[in-house]
């Protein structure tokens, strides 16, 4: 049985269908001839792909998800790939509205699912303007969030401005990649690219230096969005892989590691959880601000394989 009538229509034989998740949350849970997947419908917040392999066992999740995660209404989950719009960071305009926007703390609407055999499961989520919306932000807009979960994961979102006046956007989709040890994790693709270092007094312009590799806090916004490659190098280990990200839409990629202090003093973050993730964040964020006229619509893309 459905997790409610609501959803009902929404479900696909033997493929998809709709559970009550953690805290009585609305989740999709899918299963196809190439991976499976749980997404939490509060947020549109991907949380687990995990990928078959030949022999049909299942590889171990490419997305981390905090075991302390919290799943109450107002509050981010911690883990996966939550949806940071319309803007990313702190609020702009130091207003107190909640850090990374609004839409991870939401419960979108499904739009539509699918199923294309060869190809895997498409799911399509939505998000509009609302009084609650309109209380923090007062644009009329329309978010669709498309995620393919198949042999590779690709995510797409899109924002389209409903409104009668221009409005400008910063996003992110906040991808926590579940690694096997972050002092064995390197991401490869943005040597000699700029990047801003935010833990930096002053958030000084740097240029990267070889791979990016993980010794200390990182959190760091690159002013270029290239293909990149994550390598998790963790031995005897079954998420030894490797991981290539290919982005459209996108002038900006985020690289975050929290390390030990800020683990150990985050409420839904074990205190050796950051050696468990690296969040790398397709991203249009500090100069790549995105503006978006009346009609017309804006969409960032991702795939990972
Ligand atoms: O994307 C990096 C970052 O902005 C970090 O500065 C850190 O705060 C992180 O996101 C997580 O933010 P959250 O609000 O989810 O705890």
């Amino acid at each position: 049985m459905s997790f409610s009538k609501e959803y009902e229509s929404f479900e696909l034989d033997n493929e998809l269908t709709i559970i009550e998740g953690e805290g009585g949350l609305p989740f999709i849970n899918v299963e196809n001839d190439f991976a499976s997947g749980l997404i939490s419908i509060y947020g549109a917040q991907l949380l687990s792909y995990k990928l078959k392999t030949t022999t049909a066992s299942e590889e171990s999740d490419l997305l981390f998800l905090s075991g302390k995660a919290y799943y109450e209404e107002g509050k981010s989950i911690k883990g996966g790939i939550p949806i940071c719009w319309p803007w990313f960071g702190q609020d702009p305009e130091k207003r107190g509205r909640p850090a990374h926007g609004f839409a991870r703390n939401m419960i979108w609407s499904l739009l539509e699912t699918s199923s294309n055999k060869g190809a895997g499961t498409q799911i399509v989520l939505a998000l509009s303007d609302s009084e609650a919306t309109k209380k923090l932000w007062p644009h009329a807009f329309k978010l669709i969030l498309t995620i393919d979960i198949g042999k590779t994961l690709k995510l797409s979102l899109t924002t389209g401005n409903t409104g009668e006046q221009a409005f400008s956007i910063t996003q992110a989709l906040h991808t926590y990649f579940a690694v096997s040890d972050i002092n064995k994790t390197r991401i490869a693709g943005l040597e000699q690219a700029q990047y801003i270092d935010t833990i930096q007094a002053g958030w000084p312009l740097l240029i990267q230096q070889g791979e990016i590799i993980f010794q200390q806090e990182v959190d760091r916004i690159y002013t270029q969005s290239s293909a990149l490659t994550l390598f998790d190098d963790g031995n005897n280990n079954s998420k030894n892989r490797q991981v290539n990200i290919q982005s459209k839409g996108s002038k900006t990629t985020v690289v975050w590691n929290p390390w030990a202090e800020i683990s150990a003093n985050s409420a839904d973050l074990s205190d050796e959880a950051y050696q468990q993730f690296v969040c790398i964040e397709t991203a249009n964020a500090a100069e790549d601000v995105i503006e978006i006229v009346p009609n017309e619509s804006f969409t960032i893309e991702v795939e990972y394989s």
